[in-house]
């Protein structure tokens, strides 16, 4: 792990080295990308099918097979432990129960003239959750995707998830049925993108398009933007831990492990006023690490993308917070409460010693699909607000038209449209003999 002090004279560009990723050249990807999507919007299922014989080693004649059937979803949940079955339901009542109270309700108002303005919600028809395959596909991340959508009133919720070789994960599929996803079809890649966009004679398309994916999916995500809605573009996963010299070590390595264990690529980040806890920390890591299961990626990415970062107080560690942006945040400190108000930027706070990251990941309640790469600058979790959309009311009394009527008509002259000036230069006249208004 990379070792920092805020005091350092350098210490910004050496932390700026510690967050960068190196960007990889895209442009094969998106060539790739763009030639499949073209070609499933051109041959639909046939093209569909090719990929997935090519990609996914599965071949099926008719693309109704792709679809997976309520007898397929029964035995599929049969074959999941009962444990299992019921922590996912566990886990979904909370995150039911958290992400309801985000449900924006519609709102209006009247001004003493009559007129009434306001905002109407509605849910989107139709979404499409992307579940990746192997090993980063996550019955979690299924229950986060879908669960808001569910809440925010979604009447179509589609899952396409990848099989290669055919090798269905039961818990995923599991996890689909208890979050109340309506349609599952194995297809993976930008093929399974490019379906949910632009539809297919089986696969009906949808309005918006969420969850993490490879390269691929990422790509064809932002190439079919605009024909649909699409969720943020997830980078390599995030922890920042702040702690005092009061927190068990141990916790704080196994709290860095648990991030780092994602990916090489992702990042783990602690933070410390007490260069003597940094120090136990790395003990911590060394006695711990080979009892892992996934020592290996661990190690690399500590060593890649690690980092521990020497404060002088805790101040001072919530100003590098703010710089880093982190898409996890854990206060491991005495009174984290004291802290909440200074820190701008985090996609999620995991406040005081017993919250650790990892019960966020999975039942916590709050969504763990989270901005990542410093995008917590300006954007938030996953919610049920990213499955509704807003429509403006307007409806002028005749006294209020005449009045706005008005502004208009100068604002509208200024700017050479006639047409509008007239349009409401007409409401300001009124018409003795027709409607008035209302
Ligand atoms: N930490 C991941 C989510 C996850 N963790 C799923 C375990 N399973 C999001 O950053
Ligand atoms: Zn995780």
């Amino acid at each position: 792990m990379r070792m920092l002090t805020r005091s350092d004279a350098n210490f910004a560009a050496e932390l700026d080295e510690l967050l960068n990723v190196s960007a990889e050249d895209t442009s094969a990807v998106e060539h790739t990308v763009a030639d499949i999507i073209a070609d499933v919007r051109r041959r639909g299922d046939a093209a569909v099918l090719e990929y997935t014989s090519r990609f996914d080693r599965l071949d099926f004649r008719d693309a109704a097979r792709l679809r997976i059937t309520p007898e397929q979803l029964a035995h599929h949940a049969a074959q999941t432990a009962p444990a299992v079955r019921e922590a996912l339901e566990a886990a979904a009542a909370r995150i039911r129960s958290y992400h309801e109270r985000q449900a924006a309700p519609s709102w209006q108002y009247s001004e003493p003239d009559g007129t009434v303005l306001g905002q109407q919600i509605t849910p989107l028809d139709s979404v499409g959750i992307y579940v990746p395959g192997g090993k980063a596909s996550y019955p979690s991340s299924v229950l986060m995707n879908a669960i808001p959508a569910k809440v925010a009133g979604v009447k179509r919720i589609v899952m396409t998830v990848p099989t290669p070789d055919g090798v269905i994960n039961d818990v995923v599929i599991t996890a689909a049925l208890v979050a109340g996803v309506d349609e599952i079809y194995t297809v993976g890649g930008a093929q399974a993108v490019a379906a949910l966009a632009y539809g297919t004679d089986t696969i009906r398309p949808v309005d918006k398009i969420t969850g993490p994916g490879n390269i691929f999916v990422a790509t064809a995500k932002k190439q079919v933007f605009g024909k649909v809605g699409i969720d943020m573009i997830a980078g390599p996963s995030e922890i920042c831990v702040v702690a005092d010299a009061a927190t068990n070590p141990d916790w704080l390595a196994m709290d860095l492990f648990s991030q780092a264990e994602h990916d090489e690529d992702a990042q783990s980040i602690l933070i410390s006023d007490s260069q003597a806890l940094l120090d136990a920390v790395t003990a911590s890591i060394e006695r711990l690490l080979p009892e892992m299961e996934r020592a290996d990626i661990i190690r690399k990415s500590l060593a890649a993308r690690g980092g521990m970062i020497l404060c002088t107080d805790i101040d001072e560690a919530i100003e590098v917070v703010n710089m880093i942006a982190p898409e996890h945040l854990e206060l491991c400190v005495d009174q984290p409460e004291r802290l909440l108000t200074s820190i701008r930027h985090a996609g999620a706070i995991f406040m005081g010693r017993y919250t650790p990251e990892a019960l966020g990941d999975y039942c916590a309640g709050p969504n763990h699909v989270l901005p990542t790469s410093g995008t917590a600058r300006f954007s938030s979790p996953l919610g049920v607000y990213d499955f509704q959309k807003r429509s403006s009311i307007i409806n002028f009394s005749a006294e209020g038209a005449a009045t706005q009527g008005r502004v208009a008509s100068v604002l509208a002259r200024a700017e050479g449209l006639t047409a509008h000036a007239r349009s409401a230069e007409y409401r300001v006249e009124g018409d003795a003999g027709g409607q008035t208004g209302q």
